[in-house]
């Protein structure tokens, strides 16, 4: 059963991967794992294109459906009803520089504003500047860098040295995800405000319930 829709991803068949994740979620099938399979088949689609077997319009194909199946998940989501912040919980997002990927930072956001968090997003292939910019306009709690080409991570190390110069870290908590950001710096790590380096869905979402659950608890 697992590899059924993996396969049916990376052959790009949309219509019967998209009736099978339907039958998945209607028989409770763990969207986690629904989620894996969606990412294993993903990942051979991103092989085939990185041989040439496949075409940048097969990459937007799989990409379309990925964000269709995933999307289900949010509201049902490890079958659980999410945890909402309380008081005002601001996070700023966006996709860095050079990088136009935007599902997995689109996914994220849906996650994080269910919890009640406002969310400012910077769209895509967004310039280290913008982020200041948005840090010194809109205070947040939160920034989250999404980097899928691990060629645009040199642009975040840029961005935190630049935040870290003039001081704009503060009571910020920095968050990197998106398939690049196994391959960030180890330099990263010597900044404490950063604290998320990750591109596993389910940390990301368990490290948003943390918040929201602290936030409540602060406020009782
Ligand atoms: C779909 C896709 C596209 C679509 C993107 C559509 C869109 N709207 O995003 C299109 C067709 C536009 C595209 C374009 C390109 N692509 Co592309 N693409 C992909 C593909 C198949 C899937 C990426 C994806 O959406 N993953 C799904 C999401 C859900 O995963 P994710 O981003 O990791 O996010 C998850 C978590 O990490 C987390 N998360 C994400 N961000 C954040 C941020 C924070 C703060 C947190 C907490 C969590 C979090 O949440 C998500 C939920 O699971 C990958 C192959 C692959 N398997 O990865 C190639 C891939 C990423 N692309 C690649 C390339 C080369 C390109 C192009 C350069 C091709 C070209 N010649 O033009 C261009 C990019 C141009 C640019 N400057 O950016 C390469 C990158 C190589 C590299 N290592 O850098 C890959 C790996 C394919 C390959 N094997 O060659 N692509």
């Amino acid at each position: 059963m697992k590899n059924v829709l993996k396969e049916l991803i990376m052959k790009l068949k949309v219509d019967e991967a998209m009736a099978y994740a339907q039958e998945l979620y209607a028989s409770h099938t763990d969207p986690a794992e629904v989620h894996e399979m969606v990412m294993e088949g993903l990942t051979e689609v991103g092989r085939r294109y990185a041989t040439g077997e496949y075409y940048i319009a097969d990459l937007i194909v799989a990409g379309m459906l990925t964000q269709e199946i995933i999307n289900r998940t949010h509201l049902t989501e490890i079958g659980q009803t999410p945890v909402v912040a309380r008081g005002h919980m601001k996070v700023v997002f966006g996709t860095i520089f050079d990088d136009i990927h935007d599902i997995g930072k689109n996914i994220m956001i849906d996650v994080i504003r269910q919890r009640g968090f406002e969310v400012i997003d910077l769209g895509i292939d967004v310039e280290g500047m913008r982020f200041v910019e948005a840090v010194v306009e809109e205070k947040p709690n939160y920034l989250c860098i999404s980097c899928v080409m691990s060629g645009s991570m040199v642009y975040i190390k840029e961005l935190l040295r630049t935040l870290n110069a003039k001081n704009l870290m503060g009571q910020m908590q920095i968050l990197i995800g998106g398939a690049a950001a196994p391959s960030a710096d180890p330099s990263f790590a010597q900044y404490e405000n950063v604290v998320f380096i990750s591109n596993d869905f389910y940390d990301a979402i368990q490290f948003f319930e943390k918040q929201a659950k602290k936030s409540i608890d602060s406020e009782s």
